[in-house]
C-alpha cells in the first residue's frame, strides 16, 4: 500500500476518500480536513480564543493538538467527575500533554469543588448516569467559556459520534434534538458558540492521529458507557461502511445539507421562552435550570 499523497510506504488507509496516506501526510489531511470543517461551517475566525473541553481521550485530545496548531489560541478546561477508575487517568492524560505543549488548562473537579460526583449525583437525581453527565458538562463548558470571555466551546464529537447521535434522533423522529445537531450552535444571550471542529474526521482517523503524534490517550471506554445506546449504533454503522465506504459521511452530511434546513424552524418553536435561572442565571424554560436542579438534589 502506498500514500495516494507522496508514494512512499502508507500507514493507515481512509477507505471513504479511497486514500491511503505515509505519516507525514495523514497529518496533513488530519489538519485539512479540520480546517476544511471549521471554514465551511464558519466555527471560528483566525486568531479566536476557544475553550476546548478535554476529557483525555483521543479525539478531545486530537482536537486540542489541531487547533493549537492550526494557530488558534486554544486552551483546555478537563471536568474531574469523579468516575472511579476512569476520571483519574483522563486528568493526568490531560495534565501531560497541556506541560508538553505549554497550554492552558483549567481543572474543574466535581466532587471537590462543586460538592458531588457524576455516579452519586445521577442516582439522587435520577437521571441515568450518561444524562446527568452530559447535563453537567454543557452547563459547566458554556459558563466556563462566557466567564472566560471565549469566542467558542470547541469539542471533540467525531463523524462516528455524530453520526450514532443522528440516528438515534432519526430512529425515535426527535425534531427538537434533530434541529440542534448542528457543527456549529451560535452564540446567543447565555449561551456561548459551539463547535466541532472534527466532525470530518472518524475515530479510527483521531486514534492514529494521536499515536502518530505520540499523544498518550485514554484508551479505556468510560465505565459509565456500558449499556449506551449510542455504542450499539456506532457498531451497526461500522459494519455497513465496511462493505459501502462513505454511507456515515453520506448519511451526515446528506442530513446537514438537506434536513437540517426543514427540521430547525420546528425546533426552535420547540425550544419555549428563556429566562434567567433565579440560582445561576443560566437561560432556561423550567422555573430552575436543570443542572442547578440535578446540583441540589446530588448535593441532598
Ligand atoms: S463520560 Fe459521562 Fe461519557 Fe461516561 S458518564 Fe457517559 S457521558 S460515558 S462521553
Ligand atoms: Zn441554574
Amino acid at each position: 500500500m502506498r500514500c495516494s499523497s507522496c508514494r512512499a510506504p502508507a500507514v493507515l488507509d481512509v477507505a471513504r476518500h479511497n486514500a491511503a496516506f505515509c505519516e507525514r501526510c495523514f497529518l496533513t489531511h488530519c489538519r485539512e480536513q479540520v480546517a476544511r470543517a471549521v471554514r465551511h461551517f464558519g466555527m471560528l475566525d483566525d486568531g479566536d480564543r476557544v475553550l476546548v473541553a478535554v476529557s483525555g481521550g483521543k479525539d478531545s485530545l486530537a482536537l486540542w493538538d489541531l487547533l493549537l496548531d492550526l494557530g488558534y489560541r486554544a486552551d483546555g478546561l478537563h471536568l474531574g467527575l469523579g468516575i472511579d477508575g476512569y476520571s483519574d487517568a483522563g486528568a493526568q492524560r490531560t495534565r501531560v500533554f497541556a506541560a508538553d505543549r505549554g497550554a492552558r488548562l483549567q481543572v474543574l473537579d466535581l466532587p471537590s469543588e462543586l460538592g458531588f460526583d457524576i455516579p452519586s449525583g445521577s442516582r439522587a437525581a435520577r437521571r441515568t448516569p450518561c444524562s446527568a453527565c452530559g447535563l453537567s458538562k454543557r452547563h459547566l463548558f458554556n459558563a466556563a467559556a462566557l466567564e472566560g470571555g471565549y469566542a467558542a466551546v470547541a469539542t471533540g464529537h467525531n463523524l462516528d459520534d455524530e453520526v450514532a447521535v443522528l440516528f438515534g434522533n432519526v430512529l425515535r423522529w426527535d425534531l427538537a434534538y434533530l434541529g440542534r445537531q448542528l457543527p456549529v450552535l451560535p452564540a446567543a444571550p447565555g449561551f456561548a458558540r459551539k463547535v466541532k471542529p472534527l466532525v470530518r474526521l472518524g475515530e479510527r482517523e483521531t486514534a492514529a492521529y494521536c499515536v502518530v503524534r505520540g499523544i498518550d490517550y485514554v484508551i479505556e471506554e468510560c465505565p459509565m458507557s456500558a449499556g449506551n445506546r449510542h455504542l450499539r449504533y456506532k457498531e451497526a454503522f461500522n459494519s455497513i461502511e465496511e462493505r459501502s465506504p462513505g454511507t456515515k459521511a453520506a448519511f451526515y452530511f446528506g442530513f446537514l445539507e438537506r434536513i437540517t434546513p426543514l427540521v430547525e424552524p420546528a425546533a426552535a418553536a420547540e425550544r419555549g421562552d428563556l429566562h434567567p435561572c433565579p440560582s445561576c442565571g443560566s437561560p432556561t424554560v423550567t422555573e430552575v435550570c436543570a443542572f442547578c436542579r440535578l446540583a441540589e438534589r446530588a448535593r441532598a
